[in-house]
């Protein structure tokens, strides 16, 4: 039986297919978020870390649902050259934009900061800043995001030195199912 979250992922295959730039995906998530609540099969909190809980991933984008326990939030990261859409399912997710500095390494230079409301989407990609994401106010949320295409690894900054890494990024459950790492 078809459901509203496999019909926002079947519409998004259908726009990825057609737009590579994916112009109509913020009005698929608000329409998607701001109504309906069949992505908690994707809603797991634990201690730690905020995790990644994966509802579909094609050749040409991925989905998913971040759960940002209290307190939790993201490195300050950037996106590998992909864009990067997030729409808010439950609670306020704040981001936060960081710019490296102009030459060498150095303390990253912090910019604005927007708090996203259930159904309010959000847009990046590395032209615009690298950011850091949480809950607003170190309160619980939870987002859906967005990813064309797809990527596995990010860099990450510290935001005292400027100094990147890469990192592994992984998922916490995929179509519900939590995995066994
Ligand atoms: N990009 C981070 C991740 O994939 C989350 S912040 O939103 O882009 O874990
Ligand atoms: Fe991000």
């Amino acid at each position: 039986m078809s459901s509203p979250i496999t019909e926002l992922c079947d519409a998004l295959d259908t726009v990825f297919q057609q737009d590579p730039r994916g112009t109509a995906v913020p009005g698929l998530l608000d329409a998607y978020t701001s109504a309906h609540s069949d992505w908690e099969f994707c809603r797991h909190f634990i201690e730690g870390q905020y995790t990644r809980n994966l509802v579909r991933h094609t050749e040409n984008y991925e989905m998913m649902v971040l759960c940002w326990g209290r307190g939790q939030e993201s490195p300050v990261h950037s996106h590998m050259g992909q864009r990067c859409w997030m729409s808010v399912l439950e609670g306020t997710v704040e981001e936060v934009h960081f710019r490296r500095q102009e030459e060498g390494l150095g303390p990253l230079i912090e910019g604005s900061s927007r708090n996203f409301n259930k159904g309010q989407t959000a847009f990046i990609n590395d032209d615009i800043a690298l950011h850091l994401m949480r809950g607003a106010g170190g309160e619980a949320a939870a987002s859906l995001h967005v990813y064309s295409k797809p990527f596995a690894a990010c860099l990450t900054y510290d935001c005292d030195t400027g100094v990147e890494s890469a990192i592994p990024l992984t998922y916490h459950s995929v179509e519900g199912v939590v995995s066994g790492v």
